[in-house]
């Protein structure tokens, strides 16, 4: 069963179980009552009213579909203020209770104790069943069941201990300040797991893929102050000829990674009058307040190059230069990848199934034509051996990037034997190699075809953008954008990271 089925499940058997607790303590109320007791019932009352309200809001915010962040998050959020009243509620009338019923009278507590009796052990279990549902995929109801779970099963064992001490010691002091600070410590302790539910806010999380609007592919991440923008080709739900039909670019921005901005449209092959087909794979950079997309099209003479569309907003609109800034009149051109180095040096690789760069000027829209477009080896001390044209495994979509002195090309590949495209990384300490091989950083399982990285450091967390076929419809064609979190090791190199569900609210 997954997480989701399992938490609603396990949410509506809360509900079934819950009720009787005040219904039976209701009714011994009207044979016997202690201040324990009374307390009792009111706090197990307004625990079921959170619960029922939990159950409601989970079995709506934890439906797969569209990544509503806001909307989820509000929910959550109403939904959890809503059951640390309860738990204040209950906590504050327990606490004035206790000191102000008269507790000359117990009469008949056993209906009570049988049931806090039952409540250790039935609250215990559901404690351990929502602490380990959150585990498995973090959830703010289900983290605030597992608190609530928690606290339940301490009350319980002490209204246990009070009403025991009330049944074999009737009329005692014993009883009387066991029962009494039975139900203080109980209360406080209520209170205080109901102010800290109130006061504390929702950890989101967004499920992959991140864009559910569209088919999106080869994600390209660029933090620009405290945002992350994401650019993406697109895939049209309609294909030409039975291959990827690719008209635009698309840009998506987070504070958070869990609440996306839609910035819509922001390039397309409208906007180059040379280029007529294939937006594939860009990737954007700012330089001295401007903001560089780079893209490889289709040119209207045959092959591919790479545009370039220069705007004054991360988001756009871009503005095509009106020629290719690289075009070496055959199909390798597709791919960029650009990198300003320390020294003010930028470098845009490229290539599928030549890795190549040139050396772009300051104006990010030329190159050292001295220098020219240089091939890297290609090497399987670089690369790795493998099932693509030049014998290695590097296939193409690049992704170039300087990380504490080491230098790291993250790139699609094709093993041996493969048929699908992996990821896989080389580092090197220059920025123009030579280059030698990490390791597969994604596998191709689960994928479709093609895998595209792009990778970025964001308020101190490392993750990992690639695509997959996941939203519904998905095929080779028709991709989606997803992210994982990941970690480095202590000497830079990245262990294989799993395709995963998404990643948490930073
Ligand atoms: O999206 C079209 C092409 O597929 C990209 O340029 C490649 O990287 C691969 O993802």
């Amino acid at each position: 069963m997954n997480n989701k089925k399992s938490g609603t499940k396990t949410l509506l058997m809360s509900v079934v179980m819950s009720a009787p607790g005040p219904l039976i303590i209701g009714l011994g109320l009207l044979v016997g009552k202690s201040s324990t007791q009374i307390a009792d019932f009111v706090r197990r009352s307004a625990e079921l009213l959170g619960i029922i309200m939990a159950y409601i809001v989970y079995k709506i915010t934890a439906k797969d579909g569209a990544c509503d962040a806001d909307k989820k998050e509000r929910m959550e959020r109403l939904s959890n203020i809503f059951v640390g009243a309860m738990m204040c509620l209950g906590g504050s009338l327990m606490l004035w209770i206790a000191f102000t019923a008269d507790n000359a009278e117990k009469g008949n507590v056993i209906p009570g104790l049988i049931i806090a009796l039952l409540g250790v052990v039935a609250n215990t279990i559901f404690w351990i069943k929502y602490r380990n549902l959150n585990k498995a995929e973090e959830n703010a109801i289900i983290a605030v069941q597992a608190r609530l779970y928690g606290a339940k099963s301490l009350v319980d064992s002490c209204v246990s201990i009070a009403l025991l001490s009330v049944v074999l010691f009737p009329g005692t002091e014993i009883s009387f300040y066991l029962d009494f600070i039975g139900s203080v410590v109980v209360a406080v302790y209520l209170i205080w797991c109901g102010i800290k539910t109130i006061a504390e806010k929702v950890k989101g999380f967004c499920k992959n893929p991140i864009i559910k609007s569209m088919y999106t592919a080869d994600p390209a991440p660029m933090v620009f102050g405290d945002t992350l923008y994401l650019y993406t080709s697109h895939d049209e739900e309609e294909l030409k000829n039975d291959f990827y039909t690719m008209r635009n670019w698309h840009c998506f921005s987070t504070k958070n990674m869990v609440n996306w901005k839609d910035h819509g449209e922001i390039f397309s092959l409208e906007d180059i009058s040379w280029a007529d087909d294939r937006a594939w794979a860009p990737q954007a950079i700012e330089r001295n307040g401007k903001f560089y997309l780079y893209c490889p099209v289709h040119k209207k003479d045959g092959g591919m190059a790479i545009a370039v569309g220069v705007s004054d907003s991360p988001a756009g609109p871009f503005k095509d230069l009106g020629f290719p800034l690289v075009d070496e009149g055959d199909w390798n051109d597709i791919d960029p990848t650009v990198f300003i180095d320390d020294d003010g040096q930028a470098y845009l690789y490229f290539g599928n199934p030549q890795l190549r760069y040139v050396l772009l000027n300051e104006d990010m829209i030329s190159y050292d034509k001295t220098v020219g477009v240089v091939n890297i080896p290609m090497t399987e001390e670089s690369f790795a051996k493998g099932s693509h044209t030049t014998g290695t495994s590097y296939a193409e979509g690049p992704w170039f990037y300087k990380r504490n002195g080491i230098y790291y090309m993250v790139y699609a590949a094709f093993g041996e034997g493969k048929k699908d495209e992996h990821l896989a990384y080389s580092t090197s300490h220059s920025p123009i190699g030579p280059w030698t091989y990490g390791g597969v950083l994604m596998t191709e399982e689960g994928g479709v075809f093609t895998n595209h990285p792009g990778v970025v450091d964001f308020k101190g967390h490392s993750y990992l953008f690639y695509h997959t076929g996941e939203l519904p419809g998905g095929s080779l064609f028709h991709r989606s954008v997803c992210v994982a979190e990941f970690t480095y090791n202590a000497d830079g190199s990245i262990d294989t990271i799993a395709k995963c569900d998404g990643v948490k609210a930073i």
